[in-house]
């Protein structure tokens, strides 16, 4: 008989954490408790998981007493503050925040390119940011093959990512600016600070705070999560993080420089063969990856696939996933899964 898990969900309410009761639901998760944590707000609201409510709780320092796995998605303040009582209480914490990412304690996971990271773990496995995963997912059977000096990428990302709420202020938006209304827009670009922008009709390249250096701290993320997960900091990265009025599924601009000559029918043939990547690549039928098409899926979509022309070493691609998906909860799912001793391929 398979081992069952105590497993709890920080941040059960939110965008990421509807989305990992699903994973967990639709993958037969082994979990003989299941404890749906939020803040006070949410306390006492019921979700359903396998046709039976779950009571929602607020999440405490004593709320992991027995919990055998958790799965953290309630920001990264959250996660500094209850993971270290989860990890006293015996549990595997799999952190969905950026705070404990860089830390060299903590292994950054995508299964598909550093599984083997996970058994280095001291009680914290970092599930990287959105945007990472999906490109790095793309580009390591490149990096296997011909080595890779060098990633320029522009990303176009979703609403989902900054939340439940920004979901719903792009809708408000859009219906306010059909209907000829004034627009307030209240969350975007990030929440917590005081200028806030449209988003309906419009692209904002801000995601996440600015650092002193002028890029963003998603942008920053970008950088050093790619570097670390694809364990080689001599990777030359740059990014540009656009938010952009899609509720699902983030979409990139990447050129990728390779260390050497490569075939681009074997690029092709690496890419479409790359577990967890689907290659849609095809322009006489005008074949791509789309944001439509990429949303409730777990895969990574990769098409324009195509010589660089000022750098034969180069080529350019696009790339498209469900952020809140392999971005997030799919990813954490099969980190969970490989913890629990489960082969997930
Ligand atoms: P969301 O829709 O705004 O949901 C936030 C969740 O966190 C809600 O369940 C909320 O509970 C809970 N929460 C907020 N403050 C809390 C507190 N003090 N104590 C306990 N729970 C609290 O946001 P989301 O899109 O799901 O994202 C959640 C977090 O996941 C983000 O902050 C980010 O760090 C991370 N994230 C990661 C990725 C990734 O790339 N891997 C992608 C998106 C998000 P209430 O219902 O009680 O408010
Ligand atoms: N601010 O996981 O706003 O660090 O889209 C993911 C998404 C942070 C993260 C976003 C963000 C993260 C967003």
């Amino acid at each position: 008989m398979t081992k069952q898990y105590t497993v709890a969900v920080v941040g059960a309410t939110g965008a990421v954490g509807e989305q990992l009761l699903r994973m967990l639901e639709e993958r037969d998760f082994p979990i003989k408790q299941l404890k749906l944590l939020s803040s006070a707000r949410s306390a006492g609201t019921k979700l359903a998981f396998r046709g039976e409510e779950v009571t929602v709780e607020e999440a405490t320092p004593d709320s992991f007493k027995g919990v055998e796995i958790a799965l953290f998605s309630a920001g990264g303040d959250v996660s500094k503050a209850l993971i270290p009582h989860a990890v006293e209480h015996g549990a595997v914490c799999i952190d969905n925040t950026n705070a404990f990412r860089m830390d060299p304690e903590t292994p950054l996971v995508v299964p598909e390119v550093n599984a083997d990271q996970i058994a280095n773990h001291k009680g914290v496995i970092a599930n990287p940011n959105c945007s990472t995963i999906q490109m790095v997912a793309a580009l390591k059977p490149l990096q296997d093959r011909y080595g890779i000096k060098k990633i320029i990428v522009s990303t176009y990302q979703a609403v989902s990512g900054a939340g439940a709420r920004a979901v719903e202020e792009t809708l408000r938006q859009t219906r306010e600016v059909l209907n000829g209304n004034e627009v307030n827009p209240e969350i975007l670009p990030v929440g917590s600070l005081p200028v806030k922008h449209q988003i309906a009709f419009n692209a904002i390249p801000q995601i996440d705070k600015f650092q002193e250096n002028g890029f963003t701290l998603e942008e920053m993320k970008m950088i050093r999560e790619t570097k670390k997960i694809m364990g080689d900091d001599s990777i030359e990265v740059t990014a540009t993080c656009v938010r952009i009025p899609v509720l699902y599924g983030h979409s990139e601009s990447v050129y990728v420089e390779l260390k050497s000559e490569y075939d681009l029918e074997e690029a092709r043939s690496l890419l479409a063969s790359a577990p967890g990547v689907v290659l849609q690549d095809d322009p006489s039928q005008q074949l791509y990856p789309l944001a439509t098409t990429a949303a409730g899926r777990p895969e990574v979509f990769v098409g324009r696939v195509r010589r660089d022309l000022n750098e034969p070493k180069a080529l350019n691609m696009w790339i498209v996933s469900d952020n809140l998906l392999k971005g997030a909860a799919w990813n954490a799912v099969q980190i969970a899964e490989i913890v629990a001793g489960r082969n997930n391929g």
